[in-house]
C-alpha cells in the first residue's frame, strides 16, 4: 500500500484531509522532516526536505500536496480532482488561490503560527500587514463567487475547496476576519462540517504541534 507521509501542519495536513476524505487506499504515517533524525530519509525522497510525501513502490516519490491529491483522486477513483469539461475551472482555482488567498493566509499564518511554534525568529508585523492586506483583495473575489454557489468548481467538493481553505484551520492564529465576508465563511462553515476535514488525523497517532507561545 502507498505511504503518505504527514503531519499536522498546513499543506501535510491538507493531504491527509485528501486522503481521509476519498478514503484513499494509502497507509498515512506521520513523520517530522525536519527532526535531525529524520533528515537524511526525507532528503531521499524530497530534495526540498518538506512533507507531504507520498511513497509508491513503482514510481518516484511525489511531492506537493496538489500533486498528492491529484494520485489520491486517481487512486480512490473520485473525480474530487476534476476530469474533463471542469477540470480547467478546478485548476484556475488553485492556481489563482495559491497566489493570492492561500498566499495572503500562508503569510500571516508563517509570521503569527510557524515562526513563534518553531522559534525561528520575531514575527515581521510588515509580513502580516501586507498578508491581511491581500487577504482583504483577494477575499471579496471568493465571496462574489460563492454568493450563489456552495462549492468553488461543480456542485459538490474538489481540491479546488481543499486548496483554498488549507490555511483556514489555523485561523485561530491567524484571526483574519472571515466573518466580513459572509458567503465565503459560510463556504468555510460547509467545508468544517465535513469530518474529514475537521479532524483528519482521527483514529491516527499523531502527536500536536508545538505550541504558539502566548
Ligand atoms: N509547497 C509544498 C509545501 C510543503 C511544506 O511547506 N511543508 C511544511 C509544512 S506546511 C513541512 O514539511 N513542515 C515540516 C513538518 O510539518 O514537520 C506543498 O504544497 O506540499
Amino acid at each position: 500500500m502507498p505511504t503518505l507521509y504527514y503531519s499536522r501542519n498546513p499543506n501535510p495536513r491538507l493531504a491527509a484531509a485528501v486522503a481521509r476524505y476519498l478514503d484513499a487506499p494509502v497507509t498515512l504515517e506521520w513523520a517530522a522532516p525536519f527532526d535531525p533524525d529524520q533528515a537524511p530519509f526525507f532528503l531521499t525522497l524530497n530534495p526540498a526536505q518538506s512533507i507531504p510525501i507520498l511513497v509508491e513502490d513503482d514510481t518516484p516519490p511525489l511531492w506537493e500536496a496538489d500533486a498528492i491529491a491529484c494520485r489520491l483522486s486517481q487512486l480512490a477513483g473520485s473525480d474530487f480532482w476534476r476530469q474533463g469539461r471542469d477540470q480547467p475551472d478546478m485548476i484556475r482555482w488553485i492556481s489563482w488561490g495559491k497566489e493570492n488567498f492561500v498566499r495572503a493566509c500562508d503569510m500571516v499564518q508563517f509570521e503569527l503560527g510557524t515562526k513563534r511554534r518553531y522559534h525561528i525568529g520575531p514575527s515581521d508585523l510588515a509580513m502580516i500587514a501586507e498578508g491581511t492586506a491581500r487577504f482583504h483583495e483577494a477575499a471579496p473575489i471568493l465571496d462574489r463567487h460563492l454568493e450563489a454557489r456552495d462549492w468553488l468548481t461543480g456542485t459538490t467538493p474538489s481540491h479546488a475547496d481543499f486548496r483554498m481553505a488549507s490555511f483556514l484551520p489555523f485561523n485561530g492564529i491567524m484571526r483574519l476576519p472571515l466573518s466580513d465576508y459572509p458567503a465565503l465563511d459560510a463556504w468555510y462553515a460547509r467545508l468544517a462540517a465535513i469530518p474529514a476535514w475537521a479532524d483528519p488525523f482521527q483514529g491516527l497517532n499523531t502527536p500536536e504541534l508545538p505550541p504558539v507561545p502566548a
